[in-house]
């Protein structure tokens, strides 16, 4: 029930007391790269300071018109969003921060899903999408965050959200440096980071040196087709996750959850594991963002297991410029042919920054994805599937 936050935050209280950190370290303390809580560190961010409080704010937005081959293939024009606000203080000795996070998605994508070949996961008007990506909830996240040093070196934290992400995954598509430049859902999301949007999630984590681990409870049934509420439902899928940055530029997590009954026309519960790796750095006029992705579910009424591999990477060059390119090796049981199959997608794309706004960075791109398909495939999809999205890009900066 959303209900049981404010009444963990009481009871978490008392525990809130001890220590007094300076402000600084624990500014210091929230800015370690590469972790999870700090996911969005290297992209484009927003800070203001408001008494005692630093709100932080973060946003990515596409306008895409996205064009299929194949007798499958589908056009459309639509929107992706999402925009964060976290406000941050210092409290107790510790840190404290209440998480926002919306998408207009809901609004942006007509008939509950945009085209995409191959994807599949979620439903639209009851049915499974088949050849789709569903739209992101309007409420991606609503979260509380308090941490706290234990020991010079060691720092315990406690997170609930009636939505928000449980420690499972790597950093969700949209919201991956790496992907940034992709407006298109990733063909692994329901093997690898579909979890991102959960319903009460409490997660507990510890940190030490360059090590984080964190246990997650949620609600495991991914959002219905109202994309403007908050659902609810018990605890009922367990996760947990080890990350490691050994530097600035690396980090790594490897993750594993019980997931009760996460789709709603499909019976029997998923057992996930996932491990990624992800290598980020800037330079003065350019930024270099790549992650390696595996995650498998193991569906636990056949026994059938799904793999999802992919690589992903943008360079931006001369200030201005972006190339990009993902490569994708995932398993699908969804198609319209009954079967298990491996699909494989290879996108590469460009785009180019335009200083039309103030404090929105505007980028103008385009992208094109082939496939890799079985034979008994080519018949539904056409031996040689392609798409192109063409897409404006509007991201939210401080300069
Ligand atoms: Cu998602």
């Amino acid at each position: 029930m959303a209900s049981f936050f404010p009444i963990l935050l009481v009871a978490a209280m008392p525990l809130m007391a001890q220590h007094d950190m300076s402000n600084m370290s624990d500014m210091k303390d929230m800015k370690m790269p590469g972790m999870q809580d700090d996911k969005m560190s290297s992209m484009a961010m927003v800070e203001r300071h408001v008494g005692r409080w630093k709100l932080m704010f973060h946003g990515l937005a596409f306008v895409t018109d996205s064009q299929q081959s194949g007798p499958l293939g589908g056009d459309k024009f639509y929107s992706t969003s999402w925009f964060m606000a976290d406000a941050t203080r210092s409290l107790a000795g510790g840190t404290f921060t209440v998480k926002t996070m919306f998408s207009l998605d809901p609004a942006t994508i007509t008939g509950r899903q945009y085209p995409e070949l191959f994807q599949t996961g979620e439903t639209a008007f009851g049915k499974p999408i088949d050849g789709g990506q569903h739209p992101h909830n309007f409420f991606m996240e609503l979260a509380l965050r308090y941490s706290h040093p234990m020991t010079d070196k060691t720092t315990w934290s406690i997170y609930v959200a009636p939505v928000g992400e449980p420690a499972l995954g790597p950093v969700a598509y949209p919201h991956r440096v790496s992907a940034e430049e992709l407006p298109q859902a990733t063909l692994g999301h329901h093997l690898q980071d579909s979890t991102h949007i959960s319903y009460d999630v409490i997660t507990g984590s510890l940190r030490r040196g360059m090590f984080l681990v964190e246990a997650s409870g949620f609600h495991g049934t991914e959002p219905g087709e109202n994309r403007w509420i908050v659902g609810y439902g018990g605890i009922n899928s367990y996760s947990a996750r080890l990350t490691v940055s050994p530097t600035e530029n690396w980090s790594g997590q490897f993750s594993g959850g019980y997931i009760t009954k996460p789709e709603a026309l499909e019976p029997g519960d998923q057992i996930r594991t996932t491990a990624s790796v992800t290598y980020d750095r800037k330079y003065a006029h350019s930024h270099w963002a790549s992650s390696l992705i595996w995650g498998r579910v193991h569906k636990e009424l056949t026994g059938e297991n799904l793999n999802g591999y992919g690589a992903e990477s943008v360079y931006r060059f001369l200030t201005r410029n972006y190339v990009t390119g993902r490569i994708e090796l995932v398993d699908k049981d969804e198609l319209p042919v009954p079967g298990n199959y491996r699909i494989g997608a290879y996108t590469a794309g460009y785009t180019r920054d335009f200083y039309v706004f103030p404090r929105i960075l505007t980028g103008v791109g385009a992208n094109l994805t082939t496939y890799s398909l079985p034979e008994t495939l080519h018949t539904a999809y056409g031996g040689r599937p392609v798409a192109v999205l063409m897409f404006m890009r509007f991201k939210l900066r401080d300069y």
